[in-house]
This record gives C-alpha cells, structure tokens and sequence, in this order.
C-alpha cells in the first residue's frame, strides 16, 4: 500500500474537513429551502472514503458507485466541489444541468457512475460496471457501496452469486452505519455481522474500523489488488455512524443523544488531528489555515451556486428519449 505520510495526513484532514463543512452548509440551505426534496448526509462516515481514495487508482480506470448519500465521494475523485454545490440547488451549473439533484451526483469522466435512490439497486449495477471492465480487459475496479439496509435486499444475493462465478474486480463495500431509515441492525436480522453474508459465496470478507482511515485503507488496497490480479470480488463491513438523521426530515426518536455522542469521540476526523498533532505534523496555526482555506471554498461553492441560473424549461425535452432508435440514440446533453 501507498506510504500512509505526514502529507496522507494533512490532505485526509483537509478532504474529510471539506465534506463535513461543505454538508453542513448543504443543511443550512436545506432549511433555507434552498435545496429540495431529500437531502442524505455523510456526517461521520468521512473515514470510509478518505481510506478508499488512498488505496484508488484515481484519474484512472477506477470506479465508485454508491446510494443517496453521496455528496462529498465525486468531491473526493475530482469533480468540482462547485457545480456539486450547484447540483443540489437544481442550477444549470450542477454536475447534471440541475436535473439530477442531491441522489444523484453523476461524473463519468471521474468515475463517478452516481448517486441511486432504490436501495440495493447499485449492488448489480455496479457488478455488471466490473463485469465490463473485465470483458474489455480494462485493469479498473469498481467500488461497490451500499448501506446495512441494502444488504438484506435480494439483488445483493444476486450480485455477489455472479461476481464470484465470473470473478468480477468489484469490492462491494457495507457501510454499516447502524441504521436503515429508524431501524436499527439489530432490528433487521438475528445476526449483526453483515460481512459473514459473504461466507455463503466463499467470497473473501471481514469487518473493518469505518472510523479509522488507515484500516479502511489497508482492506481496500487488500481488496483491490486481489481484483487486480483477477482473483474476483470482497466484501468488506465498515462500521461507521452517522451523526445526522437518516435525511434532513428525521426527527431521531430511535435513539439517544448520548449514543452519538458516543461516536463522537471516534471521530473520524479528530482521529486523524490528533495523530497529527502527536506527530508535530502541522502546528496550530498552520491547521488554522487549512480550517479557513476550508471555510473560504464552502463559501465560494455556496455563492457559485446561488448565483448560477436554473435551467431553461427546453432543456428538460432533451433528455426525453425518442422512440424511433431508443436506446441507441445520443443524448443531446
Ligand atoms: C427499494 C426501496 N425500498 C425502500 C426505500 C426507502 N428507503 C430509502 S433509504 C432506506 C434505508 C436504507 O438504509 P441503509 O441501506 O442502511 O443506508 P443508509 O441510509 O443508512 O446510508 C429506505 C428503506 C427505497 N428508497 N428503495
Ligand atoms: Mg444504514
């Protein structure tokens, strides 16, 4: 695996900084009515992406597909925070011209492929992602995430059947962050080690610290290489948490304030400071800077947005497939 340096560290603090403060704006303007619909946050699960970009082969064939809450991961393979920010607020300015809104972030030149709201409906599709990949003899890997609730879905049954028949580089990822909406794991099956799924397919699987960037990083790079190497798919368990509601309309009567703050002292985020600090990594004032270099790009994407126009009511007609040749005609986007 990559070396894990004082510069590994800065940037996973800046980057999981950058989301947890750039979601935090997103509810503002939640409640400002400025974004619609629903809005998922990442709040605490940072460490799960830092740890996975770190072991990616980023700007190369490389690929993530995730659910709802899915924000900051086309942040994290470089897609601009921006037109993220613009995504959300409907503008012609966001990552699908406004059309997509907050489930459904989409970079393909980043490998970004979204960004789903059915849950579970990711886990074949990002099976079949990697299934291209080896048909074409690409050498990418396609991550695979989806929630604790998704894993009780059939499709996952049937994903991980042919990804380990055919030997798909996939690594499917269970960010098991405790709930599904209001219900707990423990609610949802008589066993709460999701990884053991994998048993049943002899598909390699284990859980992993979803708080600690270095562990997530260690089983990914572990993971992918296997993928690489043609040896097929593995299934990892992150354990994490998630500090806000399911979504932005959840009054949190399934569970206690002293749980998260539990969590809290976990952080993801205060973990990698602290190792910092105890490294003499950065002083006080040079972590100051990066908190304001944070604060000023939050704000920079919120003015973009804001000021950036709707689209033009036309552009929803160019996106409506015609039947003539469906589906083989370009979208004219
Ligand atoms: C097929 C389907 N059933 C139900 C829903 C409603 N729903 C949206 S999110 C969610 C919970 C999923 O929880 P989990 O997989 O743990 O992901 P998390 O929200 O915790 O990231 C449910 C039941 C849906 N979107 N799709
Ligand atoms: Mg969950």
């Amino acid at each position: 695996m990559k070396e894990v340096t004082k510069e590994v560290y800065l940037k996973w603090y800046e980057d999981m900084l950058l989301w947890r403060k750039f979601e935090d704006k997103l509810a503002a303007l939640y409640i400002q009515q400025k974004v619609r619909g629903f809005l998922h946050l990442y709040n605490g699960q940072e460490a799960v992406l830092a740890g996975a970009l770190h072991a990616m082969n980023l700007g190369g064939k490389d690929k993530m597909i995730t659910a709802y809450r899915n924000h900051v991961q086309p942040i994290g393979m470089g897609v601009d925070p921006r037109k993220v920010m613009a995504e959300l607020l409907g503008k012609v300015t966001g990552t699908s011209k406004g059309m997509g809104g907050s489930m459904h972030i989409f970079s393909k030149e980043h490998g970004f492929y979204g960004g789903h709201g059915i849950v579970g409906a990711q886990i074949p599709v990002g099976a079949g992602m990697a299934f291209a990949d080896k048909y074409f003899e690409t050498g990418g890997v396609t991550l695979t995430y989806f929630g604790d609730g998704a894993a009780r879905q059939g499709s996952l049954h049937e994903a991980f059947n042919m990804a380990m028949l055919w030997k798909l580089p996939v690594v499917f990822i269970c960010e098991n962050n405790g709930y599904a909406m209001g219900t707990s794991v423990e609610r949802t099956a008589n066993h709460t080690d999701i990884w053991k799924l994998g048993l049943g397919y002899e598909m390699p699987c284990g859980p992993v610290d979803g708080m600690n960037p270095v562990k997530v990083a260690e089983a990914m790079h572990e993971a992918m290489e296997r993928a690489r190497r043609g040896d097929g798919p593995t299934f990892l368990e992150m354990k994490t948490y998630r500090y806000r509601g399911h979504s932005m309309s959840d009054a949190q009567l399934y569970r206690s304030k002293d749980e998260v703050e539990e969590y809290r002292k976990i952080d993801p985020i205060t973990q990698v400071l602290d190792i910092i600090k105890e490294k003499n990594y950065a002083t006080d004032a040079e972590i100051e800077i990066i908190d304001e270099r944070v604060k000023d790009l939050v704000e920079e994407c919120a003015t973009f947005a804001e000021e950036s126009p709707f689209p033009e009511v036309q552009q929803l007609y160019d996106v409506v497939y015609e039947q003539e040749n469906y589906p083989f005609i370009p979208h004219r986007l």
